[in-house]
């Protein structure tokens, strides 16, 4: 648990109050508006921030979104830093960085910080048709070397099975895309946006959208998982 009972107790005095929010100005959207991630469907840890970012204590999360609520338990700066689970130096030898089973967390970068990204269960799942525009946000106008956006395989389950690059199928793919191909976007947030068709012919019910996003400003590359139900 990152957020004590002591840190509850202490948000009752108005100057701790402003000081928080003082900090977590600094701190939060200093390190949340320098890079991105799918927003549509949405990341694990993106979707957790978006549904519960402004009340993350609130314990009705646990029985309504159960797996959000082991993910906050975890860690709330996977949460916080939604933007951030990169890995750098991979030289796109990705399959050789992370092991199966941790490819939710881009093989538990940033000490683990993503690691409850990696529980399998039932987390909030968008609904799409095998036809869908997946959604990438780039908050840095970092562009792209190369986007690879994957499927699991029918038979593959969510709800039971840690992801693990076998369970994968290549769907989609966007070759080097400098930022000024993107579409400059405000909301939800200030950045470039590219949205990527793809197709998950054969596929029904819960799956997962697995992308990896080589940013084209150094080797740094971003790893999501988004959950979603095929319609
Ligand atoms: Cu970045």
């Amino acid at each position: 648990m990152k957020v004590p009972a002591t840190g509850r107790r202490r948000f009752a005095y108005p100057a701790i109050i402003a000081l928080a929010a003082a900090l977590l100005t600094v701190v939060t959207p200093g390190t949340a508006s320098s890079h991105g991630t799918t927003i549509d469907p949405s990341s694990r840890n993106y979707g957790c921030w978006s549904r519960w970012g402004n009340q993350f204590q609130n314990p009705a999360m646990q029985t309504q979104d159960p797996m959000c609520w082991q993910a906050w338990q975890t860690d709330t700066n996977a949460m916080w830093n939604w933007n951030g689970l990169f890995r750098e130096g991979v030289q796109g030898n990705h399959q050789g960085a992370i092991p199966n089973g941790q490819l939710c967390s881009g093989g538990r970068t940033g000490d683990g910080r993503y690691r409850a990204m990696d529980v399998p269960g039932n987390w909030r799942a968008t609904n799409i048709g095998r036809n869908f525009t997946l959604r990438l946000l780039d908050q840095a106008s970092h562009g792209a070397d190369y986007i690879r956006v994957y499927v699991t395989r029918q038979g593959y389950n969510p709800l039971t099975t840690a992801l693990g690059w076998n369970h994968l199928e290549l769907v989609a793919q966007v070759g080097n895309t400098p930022p000024s191909q993107w579409q400059k976007v405000t909301t939800p947030h200030q950045g470039v946006q590219i949205n990527i068709p793809a197709t998950a012919n054969g596929r029904s019910g819960r799956h997962l959208v697995y992308t990896i996003w080589q940013a084209s400003h150094s080797d740094q590359s971003y790893y999501f998982c988004a959950d979603v139900n095929i319609t």
